[in-house]
């Protein structure tokens, strides 16, 4: 497809892949209420940051942009994908009467919840397969010790970088229809039940340590270091590790009686990857530079 060449030839410089695959796919499979509205056969591209796109789109934004990172406090990683999303926006995709909507990870519906399951949207495209509970038989699970009521967090492994990659967004083409896309299953990485587990097991016991991203046997790329530290920083840390001077929080500018949980508000959300915990905010919804 041409306009998926033309977007990935966009992306793909600052360590970004893309993926294609039809709304309906995605619609078949997920619950009602987060369904998006679009024509079924219309054509969506699920994107998400290879290892490499710290250094590649990172990196060099920060140091491009200091100014406008220092004045606005938003969180720098959601600004960089912001900025280089832009460039499908502004592109000529070559295909007249079609428009780009692009949904973040971190977008909310006014509900609080997600906009678009990312995890989903990467398995129909076949960029990464999503592992769930219902993959580990119930006998597996009761013999790990997780007890039949427990919520275990479904989790995606990718054929070349496990779980060393984030989600970004899906990218909608919207008056796009591509009835006859072909489908490309996701590489089933996992194949024993032990490494099914034990990748949703780490995933949600022990996601902080990162073990989780090297269960795939197939894994060939990882963070740097600089990107392992970076992610393990607290969010509100991080401007200081950039160098940029720490944002002004609304907080700052509360009086006295802001209570003692007010700290813990401004932890919200991770960038990505390595350690600190994105929470659903009190509405229900997700914050900004989950990853
Ligand atoms: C809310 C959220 C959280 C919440 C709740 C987690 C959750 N999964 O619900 C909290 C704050 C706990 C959290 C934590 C983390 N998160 Co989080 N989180 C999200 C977020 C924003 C939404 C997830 C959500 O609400 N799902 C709703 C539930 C209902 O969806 P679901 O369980 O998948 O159910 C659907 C599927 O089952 C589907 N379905 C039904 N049948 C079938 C059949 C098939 C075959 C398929 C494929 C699907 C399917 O339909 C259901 C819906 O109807 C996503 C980003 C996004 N926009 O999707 C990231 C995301 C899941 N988080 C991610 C990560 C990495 C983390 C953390 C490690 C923190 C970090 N440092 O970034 C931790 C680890 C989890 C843990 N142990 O706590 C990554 C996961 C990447 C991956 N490899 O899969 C994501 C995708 C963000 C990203 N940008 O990449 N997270």
């Amino acid at each position: 497809m041409d306009v998926v060449n033309t977007i990935t030839a966009l992306l793909s410089p600052f360590g970004y892949e893309c993926s294609p695959f039809l709304i309906k796919w995605y619609n078949e499979i997920v619950n009602q209420r987060f369904q998006l509205s679009f024509e079924a056969n219309t054509l969506a591209v699920s994107v998400i940051s290879a290892p490499d796109m710290f250094e590649k789109a990172f990196l060099p934004f920060v140091q491009s942009s200091r100014d406008i990172l220092a004045a606005s406090g938003q969180d720098p990683l959601d600004e960089c994908t912001r900025h280089c999303f832009q460039r499908i926006v502004q592109a000529d995709l070559h295909c007249p009467g079609v428009e780009c909507e692009v949904i973040f990870d971190f977008d909310t519906l006014p509900s609080g919840q997600p906009r678009c399951l990312v995890q989903s949207a990467g398995h129909v495209s076949g960029q990464a397969r999503y592992y769930q509970r219902a993959d580990v038989t119930e006998d597996e699970a009761g013999q790990i010790g997780w007890a039949k009521e427990k919520r275990i967090y479904g989790a995606c492994a990718h054929s070349k970088y496990g779980g060393w990659f984030a989600f970004r967004g899906v990218i909608v083409l919207k008056g796009l229809q591509v009835p006859h896309l072909p489908r490309v299953p996701p590489a089933d990485v996992l194949q024993t039940a032990d490494e099914r587990f034990r990748f949703l097991d780490l995933f949600n016991h022990h996601w902080q340590d990162g073990r989780f991203r090297d269960v795939p046997p197939t894994v060939i790329a990882r963070y740097s270091q600089q990107q392992i530290d970076y992610f393990k920083t607290a969010p509100r840390e991080r401007h200081q590790l950039l160098g940029l001077p720490a944002p002004r929080s609304k907080y700052d500018l509360s009086d006295s009686s802001s209570s003692d949980n007010d700290d813990e508000k401004e932890d919200d959300g991770s960038a990505d990857g390595s350690t600190a915990a994105p929470r659903a905010s009190k509405q229900g919804g997700v914050t900004a530079a989950h990853g």
